[in-house]
């Protein structure tokens, strides 16, 4: 067995993936699979607490895991699976939210913003969200989740989930730590810079997907929405559309918030935001490009899903049975 810390995160299948899914999550998870022993997952038992039509969810289950893997995430060095391949989560899920209150899962943001969102669809899947979440967490006995600023609130409640179930049955789970990106942790809309961009949101404009093509992405940066001023300068409360759009150029060039007012004192909007498309585009070129080559290999996606399912499948299984140990099942 690895000695090797262990990395874990996921991603549901609910949209095309965005830059925010990118720069907040993904980009942070490719740098560490030498220094950690990784898990990832596409969510796709998380997804359905939303409706979905099947046969998207499919496609984009799968287009996910090609982009993780065109995103830089070698399978041979990550294990990467789909969620509901691996049936533990679902039943830790369970044990989990006999372990969990109804007022901390009231207290949820994401669950206040989806039940407003999808007011018709107000289901028990979306309120125990947090529960299945610790689940995927806990069952590998992750030391660090590499999330966006909007999951905080669910590591944080993961770890008291954790703590609590120690505290009456020993040390069985990990307590995991978040690992969130000081740059690109929280990427908002192009459209409306007040809110998180986020890929099931219905407004196109907003929303600047991995997969786009050049063309699209440029006009994306150019209908940005700014202000009425003309400086560019990082002050994401007064000046909100210029702030996200310096993270996301600091993310794609590597250069910091003082390096880019300099780069771009005296000169318009117009020419920042065609640099910030530019680099964007740039950035975004070769995981398109291998993506859309790995989607035509499809016997490729099924042999790493299978295999990471095999060995998540392992240790799942190991963390399993000890909790239904611990709680007083009989052995089968
Ligand atoms: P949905 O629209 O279905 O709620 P989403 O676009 O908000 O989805 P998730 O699947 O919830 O994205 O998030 C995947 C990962 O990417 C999480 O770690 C999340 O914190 C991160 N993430 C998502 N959106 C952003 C964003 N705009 N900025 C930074 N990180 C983000
Ligand atoms: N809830 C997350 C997706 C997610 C996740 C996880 C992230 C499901 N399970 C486990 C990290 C670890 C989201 O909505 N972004």
């Amino acid at each position: 067995m690895s000695e090797k810390k262990r990395m874990l995160s996921g991603i549901q299948p609910s949209g095309e993936l965005t830059l925010g899914s990118y720069l907040g999550a993904i980009r942070n998870w490719s740098e560490r699979s030498d220094q950690f022993d990784c898990y990832y997952f596409m969510a796709d038992l998380h997804t359905i607490t939303v409706r979905q039509v099947p046969a998207d969810l499919r496609r984009r289950t799968l287009s996910q895991l090609a982009a993780y893997i065109a995103c830089g995430l070698d399978p041979e060095k990550n294990t990467l699976f789909i969620q509901s391949h691996v049936p533990q989560h679902a039943q830790l899920g369970w044990v989990l939210d006999c372990y969990t209150m109804f007022g901390e899962l009231s207290r949820m943001t994401q669950f206040k913003a989806k039940s407003a969102q999808h007011a018709e669809n107000i289901n028990a899947g979306l309120f125990t969200y947090p529960c299945l979440m610790a689940a995927d967490i806990l069952l590998y006995q992750a030391d660090l989740v590499p999330v966006g600023e909007d999951q905080k609130q669910h590591c944080e409640l993961t770890r008291d989930i954790a703590t609590r179930f120690n505290n009456v049955y020993g040390d069985v789970f990990t307590v995991p730590e978040p690992y969130i990106a000081k740059v690109g942790a929280r990427i908002m809309s192009l459209s409306t810079p007040e809110n998180k961009m986020s890929k099931s949101d219905t407004d196109p404009n907003g929303c600047v997907y991995l997969l786009d093509e050049a063309n699209v992405m440029m006009k994306k940066f150019k209908r940005a929405v700014t202000d009425s001023e003309m400086d560019v300068r990082f002050d994401p409360v007064n000046k909100p559309g210029i702030s996200n759009l310096m993270q996301i150029y600091s993310c794609a060039t590597g250069r910091d918030y003082a390096a880019i007012e300099a780069e771009f004192a005296g000169q318009g909007y117009g020419s920042f935001k065609k640099a910030v498309g530019e680099a964007t585009v740039e950035m975004c070129r070769p995981i398109r490009e291998e993506t859309q080559r790995l989607l035509k290999d499809k016997a490729y996606l099924e042999s790493v899903y299978r295999s990471g399912a095999e060995k998540a499948g392992y240790i799942a299984n190991k963390t399993l049975r000890k909790v239904y140990k611990k709680v007083g099942f009989v052995q089968p």
